[in-house]
């Protein structure tokens, strides 16, 4: 009997995960939840890490440990799973528990009574409550992007509004288990006219600054780990009568990315994105980052460099109190000015370069004012004490004048801001002259150590000169290459003189390194072995391929080096490297990439193709598709590489005929492997063969079956007419396969195999019959090797005959 009612319930409750809105009449309960439009954030009630307490919040969906990204009733806990949310038609959310009590509201109210009210939980995160067809922001009657806890998400607004006096700030949970207010708070500086910067806060004390500004970031905030390029972050600060506040805008849509700052009870700000092949975080940039971000550890003119021991000292023309003097003062400041300021007109300023700026609290920011006149404003007021220009953004306009004590300054290695400090006359005289004496003393020692170097380069000099006659011939020989020439020098530099630790594996033709130049680009150099089979003339194909070709699904050349016997190629790095580390690799490996991943790899090689074979400013034959040669880049996205057997044709040019045959047995077609004949549809073939590797996680060289000899490409045929395809599916994957898609990439694979070059379909046919839907043709038998007998070395496979015999499709094909 009671069969029914349990059906009945979790049909409700299925209904209900899938919708993103709730209206007035309908409730929430325990175990119940909703799910933004896309399928990125649910709504429900949960018990965090340890805790039995009942909480409503919202979490990420999709990660492997939940996360949450809000809580309603963070400071008033359920004790039981008997909560429910409620809705009035005055746009209030209502927690009511067993008795049936109010533990918490969001304390809106709409206008007027209105039974079109709904609250919806929007794609970004962001639970609102508003009339139902309204979509603006200035329309929610509550959100809770107003009402953050611990978590900042993009498109959220730090900051305060000066008419309702509420300002929006994150507060640390108390615990991992426990989501009431903890110690800390990361809040905007306040005050109406005062610069911005960010502050982490312990109850009333600053711990960290993070800031000021500089127009385009929070100078003060670690350099974090780069997004994907296609994603940007930007920072939009608004400062107006009404409310001042920043929000984060990530620019470039990638459906899957997903990014979240936390202030974790420990008080740090940690920003991290979420990596989609394991579902989990990977902390980016963290503050505090040393004893440095320490709030004013330095004492007022004090400059804290972690570069050097110790790490404090005192601003140039300040030094430090004796400690006679620190304890009648009884304070902690430690530094003073050398010499007393007294207004004088010969009073200056002493630039300080790479600097983070102090705390603007006591500063006065104009923003048109040039640096010039920031300077006259600054001298003309004798309790003036420093000035900089806080935004970089602007070239030179913008002004901070400082007044009174100068806290929290710091140099950084890089990205630090210039801060002119005021100083008395004969300070800057001192100064000045003792930059000249430096300057002086450096310049006999660099003038004698000239004499000597230039000794010794004559001597040199011809040494060099025979080598790069040798060189530059090489270089020459380049032509008109679009990528810069890069130094040996630097090559090593980056990694680390080319050491083990650096190398990412070994290629058909020499080593590769990982490595990462001086500005932080990561790269990946391929130094061509001086036994390898890549001679000059292969290098310069790929560097000319190359360099022409720029595509979202081939892997970017950023420079060459020749310099001497070396030949060098110097690429992106791409994290994830390449597609068989992951495809023929064992179970937990393999599994990393589900059905959606090897679908969208499969999309990108075609459409990567599709711009090599037509839509490139050459026509490109790359001879060498295959899962070794295709990388995997931070998010698992496709790009074709190694060029070094690639071939540019004319545009009216279609086949090509070589006595050399190269590439990789198990890829290559039968025209080709017997005739030397080359052309789009010999890349077609390969792309058909990887696609069944992808599906299959197995290769198609090497491919053994107990029932039969046949190589991957004979084995899929077989489960094709025997209406079994899907059992040609790699084991790991599953779990996650959409049916209609691996029949479709499978059809589509035995189409490109095909024996006869003219059944091929050309590359932007292959490109649409994998994006759409509608019938495809009915493939013939394809063009599969015989398995190779275990003594046959023959490195010219033998072909099968074709018959054109069969049309049994399970895809529709005409
Ligand atoms: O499969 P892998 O780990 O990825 O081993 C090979 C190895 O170098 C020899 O080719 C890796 N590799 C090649 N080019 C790159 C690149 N641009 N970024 C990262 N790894 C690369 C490849």
């Amino acid at each position: 009997m009671l069969l029914p009612y349990i059906t009945f319930f979790f049909l409700m409750l299925r209904t209900f995960r899938s919708l993103d809105t709730v209206n007035v009449h309908q409730n929430i309960s325990d175990g119940e939840t909703i799910v933004s439009g896309n399928g990125k954030f649910e709504l429900g009630f949960f018990s965090p890490g340890s805790s039995k307490n009942r909480y409503l919040g919202i979490w990420f969906m999709n990660t492997s440990s939940q996360t949450l990204a809000w809580v309603a009733n963070r400071e008033t806990p359920l004790i039981d799973n008997s909560g429910v949310v409620k809705f009035d038609n005055q746009g209030k959310l209502l927690l009511v528990n067993s008795n049936g009590k109010v533990i918490w509201s969001s304390n809106s109210s709409a206008s007027s009574t209105n039974t079109n009210l709904v609250a919806q939980l929007l794609d970004t995160g962001n639970l609102v409550v508003k009339k139902e067809n309204k979509t603006s922001d200035e329309d929610f009657i509550w959100q809770s992007f107003d009402y953050p806890g611990d978590t900042y998400l993009p498109g959220m607004k730090l900051g305060k509004n000066f008419i309702t006096g509420r300002e929006t700030y994150l507060t640390s949970w108390r615990s991992a288990d426990d989501p009431s207010s903890g110690e800390y708070t990361l809040r905007f500086s306040m005050v109406n006219d005062k610069y911005q910067q960010l502050y982490i806060i312990k109850s009333s004390t600053i711990e960290t600054r993070i800031g000021p500004y500089n127009g385009i970031s929070f100078s003060g905030r670690p350099q974090s780990t780069p997004v994907p390029a296609i994603l940007t972050y930007v920072i939009d600060m608004v400062v107006n009568q009404n409310e001042m506040y920043f929000t984060t805008v990530l620019i470039g849509k990638d459906p899957t990315f997903m990014s979240r700052t936390i202030v974790t009870s420990n008080g740090k700000l940690e920003v991290s994105h979420l990596i989609p092949q394991n579902r989990e975080w990977m902390s980016v940039s963290t503050v505090p980052v040393d004893y440095c971000d320490n709030y004013g550890v330095c004492g007022p003119y004090g400059s804290c460099n972690i570069a050097i021991s110790p790490y404090c000292g005192c601003l140039k023309g300040f030094e430090q109190k004796t400690s006679n003097e620190t304890s009648l003062e009884n304070n902690t400041s430690v530094c003073r000015r050398s010499i007393a300021l007294d207004c004088g007109p010969e009073e200056g300023f002493h630039k300080y370069s790479s600097m983070k700026l102090p705390d603007t609290e006591n500063a006065v920011y104009s923003r048109n004012m040039s640096l010039r006149d920031c300077e006259l404003a600054c001298k003309n007021n004798c309790s003036c004490t420093a000035y900089a220009n806080p935004n970089i953004t602007t070239g030179g306009v913008g002004c901070l004048l400082w007044y009174g004590e100068l806290i929290d300054v710091r140099v950084y290695p890089i990205n630090g801001q210039d801060l002119y400090v005021r100083l008395a006359a004969s300070e800057l005289l001192e100064l000045h002259s003792s930059i000249n004496r430096k300057k002086r003393v450096v310049m006999v020692v660099t003038l004698s150590i000239s004499v000597v170097l230039v000794l010794l380069g004559l001597i040199l000099a011809l040494h060099i000169r025979r080598k790069w006659k040798k060189s530059s011939r090489s270089s020459k020989q380049m032509g008109s290459a679009e990528v810069p020439l890069i130094g040996l020098s630097k090559i090593s530099r980056a990694t680390n003189d080319f050491s083990v630790d650096n190398k990412l594996g070994e290629g058909g033709f020499g080593p590769v390194y990982k490595g990462v130049l001086d500005g932080g680009q990561e790269i990946a150099v391929k130094r061509l072995s001086k036994s390898s089979g890549q001679g000059l003339d292969e290098f310069k194909n790929e560097v000319i391929c190359i360099a022409k070709l720029q595509h979202r699904n081939l892997v970017k050349l950023l420079g060459y080096c020749i310099q001497g016997d070396e030949k060098m190629l110097i690429y992106e790095y791409m994290s994830n490297k390449s597609l068989d580390s992951f495809l023929f690799a064992d179970e937990s490996r393999k599994s990393i990439l589900d059905w959606s991943q090897r679908f969208q790899i499969i999309q990108g090689i075609a459409r990567g193709l599709l711009y090599l074979h037509q839509d490139s400013r050459l026509k490109v034959v790359h001879r060498d598709l295959k899962a070794g040669n295709i990388l995997l880049d931070h998010f698992m996205r496709p790009k074709i590489s190694d060029f070094g057997l690639a071939r540019m044709f004319k545009e009216d040019e279609n086949e090509a005929n070589t006595k050399r045959v190269v590439g990789t047995l198990g890829y290559i077609p039968p025209e080709y492997a017997v005739n030397g004949l080359y052309s789009v549809k010999s890349d077609i073939f390969s792309f058909g063969v990887l696609v069944l590797e992808i599906v299959g996680g197995k290769k198609n060289r090497g491919f053994v079956h107990e029932d039969h000899d046949d190589n991957l490409l004979g084995h899929a045929w077989r489960l094709y007419k025997e209406n079994k395809s899907l059992d040609l599916i790699d084991e790991c994957i599953r779990a996650s396969y959409s049916p209609s898609e691996v029949l479709r990439s499978i059809h589509v694979a035995l189409l490109c195999v095909q024996q006869r070059v003219e059944d091929r379909p050309d590359t932007p046919t292959v490109v649409a019959m994998l994006g759409s839907e509608g019938p495809l043709p009915c493939p013939k038998k394809p063009a599969f090797f015989i398995h190779e007998s275990e003594n046959n070395s023959s490195s010219i496979p033998l072909l099968s005959s074709s018959v054109n015999e069969i049309t049994f499709s399970q895809v529709d094909c005409r």
